[in-house]
C-alpha cells in the first residue's frame, strides 16, 4: 500500500507547517502533495515556500500563489512580494493547476478550489450542480468531455474539512495547515491504496488534526509587523473567518 500526505493552505505559517511535517514523518510517510496557497495571510512566506519545495513531491497553485504574482502597491501585496523575491514569485506563478493519479482502481483528481479556477469557491453546502461540477473536465483541468470523470476529487481553499458522496463520486476537502477555519488545529489528509492500480481495491482517506504553537505563529507575525495582524491572530485563535459577522 502506498500513502500520500495531502497538505494545503499553509498560508505562510511556519510553526503549523513544521508540526504537520513532523507528524507526516513520524507516520513514516515519504510522499507529500501540496494543493496550493503556500503564502498570504501569515508572516513567513519565503521560509514556507522553501520548505514546501524541499519536502513536497508535487505542488499546485492556489489563488494567493497566483494573485501575489499579479498584484502590487498595497501594504499586504508588497509585504509578500518583498519577502518572496523574484525567483520564488516566478516559482509560484509557474505552478500547475491539478494533480491526477490513480489508486486502488480509482481516478483521483486534486486541485486547489474547483475544476473551473483557483478563484471559484465551492463549499460543502454549495448547490449539488456546483459540487458535481468538481468532477468535470474543464479547460483548466485538461481532459476532454468523453474521458472518464474522476471517481474521487480532493481540494483545499475553504479551510474547512469535509467528505461527501455524490452520485457515486467522493468529494473531500483536506482543510488548511496554517489557517484552519473549522477547529484551531492544523489539518491534512492521507490517501492510502495501491498506487497506479486499475483494479478496484481497498482505499482509505484519513483526516489528521495536529496541534501547533498558535501563539508562536502570532509572535512571528508581530515580529515582522505584518499587515492585518489583528485579523490573523483572531482567525488562528478562534478558527472564525474574518469575513463573518458576529
Ligand atoms: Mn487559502
Amino acid at each position: 500500500m502506498k500513502r500520500f500526505a495531502v497538505v494545503s493552505d499553509i498560508h505562510a505559517n511556519l510553526p503549523a507547517l513544521e508540526a504537520v511535517l513532523s507528524d507526516i514523518a513520524a507516520r513514516g510517510i515519504s510522499h507529500i502533495l501540496c494543493l496550493g496557497d503556500l503564502i498570504g495571510k501569515g508572516p513567513s512566506p519565503a521560509q514556507v515556500v522553501d520548505r514546501v519545495r524541499e519536502t513536497c513531491d508535487t505542488v499546485i497553485r492556489g489563488n494567493w500563489d497566483e494573485a501575489v504574482t499579479m498584484n502590487r502597491g498595497t501594504p499586504m501585496w508588497d509585504f509578500y512580494r518583498e519577502r518572496l523575491g523574484e525567483s520564488r514569485l516566478q516559482y509560484l506563478g509557474g505552478l500547475p493547476f491539478a494533480i491526477d493519479l490513480s489508486m486502488s482502481g480509482r481516478k483521483i483528481r486534486l486541485f486547489h478550489a474547483s475544476a473551473i479556477s483557483v478563484h471559484h469557491r465551492v463549499q460543502p453546502w454549495s448547490s449539488e450542480e456546483e459540487r458535481l461540477g468538481m468532477f468535470t473536465h474543464t479547460t483548466a483541468t485538461g481532459g476532454r468531455a468523453g474521458d472518464p470523470a474522476p471517481d474521487v476529487v480532493g481540494y483545499g481553499d475553504i479551510h474547512n474539512v469535509f467528505l461527501q458522496h455524490l452520485s457515486g463520486h467522493t468529494l473531500f476537502n483536506v482543510g488548511s495547515v496554517g489557517n484552519p477555519l473549522d477547529i484551531t488545529q492544523a489539518s491534512y489528509a492521507i490517501l492510502e491504496g495501491e498506487s497506479g492500480a486499475t483494479e478496484n481495491g481497498p482505499f482509505a482517506i484519513q483526516f489528521v488534526r495536529v496541534p501547533y504553537d498558535i501563539e508562536r505563529a502570532i509572535a512571528d507575525a508581530q515580529a515582522v509587523d505584518m499587515p492585518q495582524l489583528k485579523e490573523y491572530a483572531s482567525e488562528l485563535r478562534t478558527a472564525r473567518y474574518r469575513g463573518l459577522k458576529n
